[in-house]
């Protein structure tokens, strides 16, 4: 009994010792961006009246169905606003410029219409000391801008009404993500603001009325959570009838999120998995996949393991190979191996298997032996 007992000690011993852990993470990375559309190269642009837009070649009517449309152009500004436009009626639209200026990239003062719209969307600002300036405007759509690696705040609005601020990237900057000052009756949802020096999203004084929903505030401030503030009052951080809310990077996944900030305003639906698709926002932004749609089943990196896997292991879903050990990821799951440790490959698992196998085989015969050297013995 007793060589028995140590045999299946050794057994043990040795299967633990071929068995191997899973619990590497995966680094952190900062997302980039890459600008796909054709551009024009164009000086920047001042525009202090209606009539300047058709002086300055621009195309459109300025009306809602035919505005005047500042479009495709790559604006590099050695010094002022890369574009300024203020004290219009007209309806307009700048979309899919590429932007870098010392001073404001995009500036709008003093654009007030009870009617028309003027709408900025798919821009990247670049660079510049403050990515998108609003002042004294209303009816305005901020859509789908990459706000990024300012020495300044990515957006900043004083005294405006009515504005939609939505699925903006503001990301990088040396400063505020977004701010508000002395404006109400806001919409700001499906914005991904992140990494910014100070704060993600500060409400300051006299905001009112502003709606925050399914926005993503992660890693924002020196401490990596000064998220949000709120100074303002009447401010609205989830909707009780959609049970939505945002996500914070310093949320303790239970319970509400307390708004910081004097105005004791509550998220009470906060949420670490905005588009739930199972895979965390910080994974998602810390691997540049999308944390606003379920991309879970797609593949990037073609190594036959899928996002939402990739996520449950920890490996990387845009490496096809997260330890660089010569065997891609999928291949070394399917052959038991760890994807995470260079020192764990299909091969030197297939070996181990070996020796498991004969220290199995030579452990029977050996048992073998001493039951038939027993059983001699009593006869
Ligand atoms: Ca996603
Ligand atoms: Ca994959
Ligand atoms: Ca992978
Ligand atoms: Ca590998």
């Amino acid at each position: 009994m007793k060589k028995k007992t140590i045999f299946l000690l050794s057994l043990i011993l040795t299967i633990s010792y071929l068995s191997f852990s899973t619990t590497q993470e995966v680094s952190t990375k900062t997302n980039c961006f890459s600008y796909s559309f054709q551009l024009t190269p164009h000086d920047p642009i001042i525009i202090t009246h209606n009539d300047n837009f058709t002086q300055l070649g621009f195309q459109g009517g300025g009306t809602d169905q035919n505005p005047y449309l500042i479009h495709n152009l790559r604006i590099i500004a050695a010094a002022g606003d890369g574009i300024n436009i203020s004290d219009v009626t007209d309806s307009f639209v700048i979309e899919n410029c590429y932007i870098e200026s010392p001073f404001k990239a995009i500036s709008l003062s003093y654009i007030e219409s009870d009617s028309n719209q003027f709408i900025v969307k798919d821009n990247v600002v670049n660079n510049s000391d403050l990515g998108i300036y609003v002042h004294q405007c209303n009816n305005i759509i901020l859509f789908n801008n990459t706000l990024a690696n300012g020495s300044g705040p990515g957006m900043l609005l004083n005294s405006v009404e009515d504005i939609q601020i939505e699925r903006n990237i503001v990301l990088n900057n040396f400063g505020f993500g977004v701010m508000l000052v002395n404006s109400m009756n806001t919409n700001i949802s499906s914005n991904i603001i992140y990494l910014n020096v100070f704060l993600g999203l500060l409400l300051g004084p006299l905001t009112s009325n502003i709606l925050i929903l399914n926005n993503i505030f992660y890693w924002n401030g020196a401490d990596n959570s000064t998220n949000a503030e709120d100074v303002g009052s009447g401010n609205h951080w989830s909707d009780d009838a959609l049970s939505l809310g945002n996500s914070y990077s310093d949320w303790n996944n239970e319970g509400p999120y307390l708004i910081p900030g004097p105005s004791g305003s509550i998220d009470f639906f906060p949420t670490n998995d905005t588009d739930g698709d199972s895979m965390h926002n910080g994974f998602e932004l810390g691997n540049e996949l999308d944390p606003l749609e379920e991309d879970d089943f797609l593949d990037p990196d073609w190594d036959g393991l899928d996002n939402g896997r990739e996520c449950e292991l920890g490996t990387d879903p845009k490496d096809f190979d997260s330890d660089d050990d010569g065997y891609d990821d999928g291949t070394e799951v399917a052959a038991g191996s760890d994807p995470l440790d260079p020192n764990s490959t299909p091969e030197n698992r297939r070996s181990r298997t070996n020796i498991l196998f004969l220290s199995i085989l030579v452990s029977i015969t050996v048992l073998s032996l001493l039951k038939g050297t027993k059983k001699r013995n009593y006869t």
